[in-house]
């Protein structure tokens, strides 16, 4: 380091140092105080007092902002499953099983998120639900769920499925966790920390033990917070549900052409990604990534698994070269909004943005496009994170800014703050 960049460097750790501790922030986190997850205030100081040591040339000073939280090995994993309640046992789900896979469903369709004024729930499809969990390399014993010893019915649910991440340059065997869910009899009765725990243990005895995931909560462990933009495609729908407004300044006939999205795609050869794309579409999305701090580490059948389009779950296009070499790319998935009150529309149909890299039209242009065709595929509203370069788009593509924020995490790793363009990364 030179002499400026050091200076910079104590002077950056002390003062977020100092933020966090004028923040107050003392909340305390029974369970997560327990986890082995980046805690603010103290890793801050840590962080100041080493960067100090690497200004003052200490010794073996050299500055760790990766790597383990917690070092730990297979030989020293719990081998029991973590008890639970009287009268529910673990089970696992296998959704390949009709049954089983409409057991899941019907958990988080009747209790999974809803926004804060309890008007929409994500109702993901049973397709999507087995694409989600099922990529390459999954492991069924990590659909973990609770029942009820006596009915067998469904009270908790949370998967984990295989996946490499590179954070800061470092690959990571990790585990992504999703689908967290109590029922609404149960909760507040401390159901999570036992399926978080149970899970950690499952994950840990396959090798792996660090983990990603987002959530809408603040909790200790954040490495980054990206926020929701949502452009409406079905504007006189959206009003209706009341999922969006007429602008003051605006009567419902001149929002509702201010939303239109082109019936043909401007993009020269545009057109749905095929298999015969994979492996160049697999190498533009990978070079691509590399400029963020966060991604994903696909291979060629990981790429091909979530991009390639599957009938109401992901939508990928390409436009190649005349060779075949695939120039630009963008996808988007469906997940699809229960209103809970509504008297006559029973879904908000939402298309989310997912992994798109555009090298010889404009991001905005492929976007454009990627917009006409969610319409066109019967979507109400796209919806995208200000992660990676999103924000090229979503101001000119008029996309209006959600109240919700998306925090990032990881379990078990070391990670320094990331700013959602620094983040290449897309859970579903
Ligand atoms: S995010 C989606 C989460 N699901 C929902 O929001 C669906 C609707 N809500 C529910 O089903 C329940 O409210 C849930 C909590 C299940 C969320 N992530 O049992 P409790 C902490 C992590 O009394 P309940 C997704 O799926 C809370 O701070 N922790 O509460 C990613 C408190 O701890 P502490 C959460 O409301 C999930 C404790 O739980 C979350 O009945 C990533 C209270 O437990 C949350 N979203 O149930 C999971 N919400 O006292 C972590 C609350 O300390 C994975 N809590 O504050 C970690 C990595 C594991 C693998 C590692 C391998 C190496």
């Amino acid at each position: 380091l030179t002499e400026q960049a050091r200076i910079a460097k104590i002077q950056d750790a002390v003062l977020r140092a100092r933020m966090l501790r004028e923040k107050k922030d003392t909340t305390s986190h029974k369970f997560w105080d327990t986890q082995p997850v980046v805690r603010d205030i103290k890793d801050e100081l840590e962080k100041g007092v080493q960067a100090l040591q690497i200004a003052s040339g200490k010794e073996g000073a050299a500055e760790k902002t990766s790597g383990y939280i917690k070092e730990q090995t297979v030989e020293g994993i719990r081998k029991e499953p973590y008890p639970l309640p009287a009268g529910f046992e673990w089970c696992v789900l296998d959704v390949n099983d009709a049954e089983q896979l409409d057991m899941m469903y019907n958990l988080l369709n009747r209790n999974y998120v809803e926004d804060d004024d309890n008007m929409f729930r994500f109702d993901y499809s049973r397709d999507f639900l087995k694409w989600a969990v099922c990529p390459p390399g999954y492991k069924v014993d990590l659909h973990l769920a609770v029942r009820a010893q006596k009915t067998g019915k469904l009270f908790g649910v949370i998967t984990a499925i295989p996946q490499a991440m590179m954070v800061e340059g470092v690959k990571v065997e990790m585990v992504e966790i999703n689908f967290l869910c109590v029922h609404k009899k149960l909760r507040s009765k401390r159901l999570a920390p036992v399926l978080i725990k149970e899970i950690t243990r499952r994950v840990n005895l396959t090798g792996v033990f660090s983990a990603v995931y987002t959530a809408g909560v603040v909790l200790p462990g954040s490495i980054g917070c990206a926020r929701y933009y949502h452009r409406s495609l079905q504007f006189k729908k959206l009003v209706e549900v009341g999922f969006t407004r007429v602008p003051s300044n605006q009567t419902m006939a001149t929002a509702v052409k201010l939303n239109r999205v082109p019936s043909q795609p401007v993009t020269n050869g545009f057109r749905a990604m095929e298999e015969r794309d994979v492996v160049g579409a697999h190498k533009l999305l990978m070079d691509y990534l590399a400029n963020f701090k966060v991604y994903p580490f696909l291979t060629v059948d990981e790429f091909r698994h979530w991009i390639l389009p599957k009938n109401k779950v992901v939508n990928s296009y390409v436009s190649t070269s005349a060779d075949g070499t695939v120039e630009n790319m963008c996808s988007f998935y469906h997940l699809p909004s229960s209103c809970v009150k509504h008297p006559t529309h029973s879904h908000i149909f939402a298309a989310y943005s997912y992994y798109n890299v555009a090298t010889t039209v404009p991001l905005k242009q492929l976007m454009n496009d990627c917009l006409g065709q969610a319409k066109a595929e019967g979507q109400d509203v796209f919806n995208a994170l200000n992660v990676m370069e999103n924000d090229k788009f979503l101001h000119d593509l008029r996309f209006g800014m959600g109240d919700g924020n998306l925090n990032y995490y990881l379990f078990n790793w070391k990670c320094p703050d990331v700013q959602p363009e620094e983040i290449g990364l897309v859970l579903l």
